[in-house]
């Protein structure tokens, strides 16, 4: 029997690749080559993307044979899942399973702003250790921690905070009384209150901005911002500004607005730690991830049920 045709995006994983080449026709998608696509399309049942792929309306339209759509990511706001959805194309991601990765860098973060450890390394390295001290950092035990998402990740977060001794607070959109934590309605009144302010909320409209100068004001000059989430749920040009003005303290940044290119304002910046999304990047999570998007696909090109579905599919396809 011949293989199945599978469309990859740009930049999708090596080893989610690798799974879906054991099995199936793998087609790497130029989104510049129209004549390729418009040949391909016809054929192609599957389209394996990343969290951070964007796949338009327009593009699935152009794949009237696809029927799944497997993300190697948890996120998937640039995904449009509406118009999958109409086409009866399912989507799924692959949550969990990267979750203690993700709460591991945003703590790997707090701790590298607050207690300099690229400046601390730099100053051995350089040499620099015999002619005199360091800076003195800000203490990250006993301090205030405030978490912009209490989800899978933000509670695995707030897990390793508590280890810490920090107290949590958090926002989201509805209030989590199970979690014992303190809640608060909005993230300005939640920056106003802490000392590390970590956002971990899905990307797309409904964060687009979340964190915003009024916030970044309400933090204040002694607290640090941590991103975890997505580049478009903080106002880069307002964080540049803060930053550089002592609006807040420092931030340890993963993920940016227009990735891979991060603003240059910050790469000199003393007061920032700066990682190339990679908060999910070790061998063992990503050959989950690449395990489970696989699965998923799998599962949806032979007509089992998904593993892990994207919630709007749950309730769209009845599923
Ligand atoms: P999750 O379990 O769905 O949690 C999302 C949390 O965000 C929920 O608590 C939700 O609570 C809250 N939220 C959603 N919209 C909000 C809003 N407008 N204001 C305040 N809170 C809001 O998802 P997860 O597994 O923890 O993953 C979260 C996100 O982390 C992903 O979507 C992705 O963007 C990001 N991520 C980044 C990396 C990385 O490499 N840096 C890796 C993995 C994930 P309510 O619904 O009550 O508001
Ligand atoms: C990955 C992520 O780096 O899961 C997500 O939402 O942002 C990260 O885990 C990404 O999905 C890889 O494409």
């Amino acid at each position: 029997m011949s293989k199945l045709d599978i469309l990859a995006m740009p930049r999708v994983h090596p080893l989610y690749l690798e799974a879906l080449r054991g099995v199936y026709n793998v087609h790497t998608y130029a989104p510049d080559d129209a004549q390729a696509l418009a040949a391909l399309a016809p054929r192609i049942v599957g389209l394996a993307t990343g969290g951070e792929s964007v796949v338009s309306g327009a593009l699935l339209a152009q794949l009237p044979q696809l029927k799944m759509l497997s993300v190697f990511g948890v996120g998937y706001d640039g995904i449009d899942v509406q118009a999958a959805l109409k086409q009866g194309v399912p989507v799924t991601h692959t949550p969990g399973v990267l979750t203690d990765d993700v709460a591991d860098l945003a703590m790997a973060l707090v701790l590298s702003v607050a207690r300099l450890l690229p400046q601390a390394d730099q100053h051995v390295r350089m040499g620099r250790w015999p002619l005199g001290l360091m800076p003195l950092g800000r203490k990250v035990s006993g301090a205030r921690m405030g978490i912009v998402g209490l989800g899978r990740i933000g509670m695995a977060i707030a897990k390793r905070a508590a280890a810490f001794d920090m107290s949590i607070a958090y926002t989201t959109r509805t209030e989590k009384p199970e979690s014992g934590f303190t809640y608060y309605p909005n993230a300005t009144a939640l920056a106003a209150e802490v000392d590390f302010l970590v956002a971990i909320t899905p990307g797309g409209a409904g964060t687009h901005h979340l964190i915003n100068a009024e916030v970044l004001k309400a933090l204040g000059p002694k607290g640090y911002l941590v991103n975890v989430a997505r580049g478009s749920v903080v106002d880069e040009v307002a964080l540049v500004k803060a930053l550089s003005t002592g609006v807040i303290a420092g931030a340890g940044l993963d993920v940016f607005m227009n990735e891979p290119h991060v603003p240059e304002a910050l790469w000199a910046m003393p007061n920032v730690v700066l990682t190339p999304h990679m908060a999910s990047a070790t061998h063992q999570t990503r050959q989950a991830m690449a395990d489970l998007a696989f699965a998923n696909m799998q599962a949806g090109l032979s007509g089992q049920p998904l593993l892990t579905p994207v919630p709007e599919c749950m309730a769209g396809l009845g599923r």
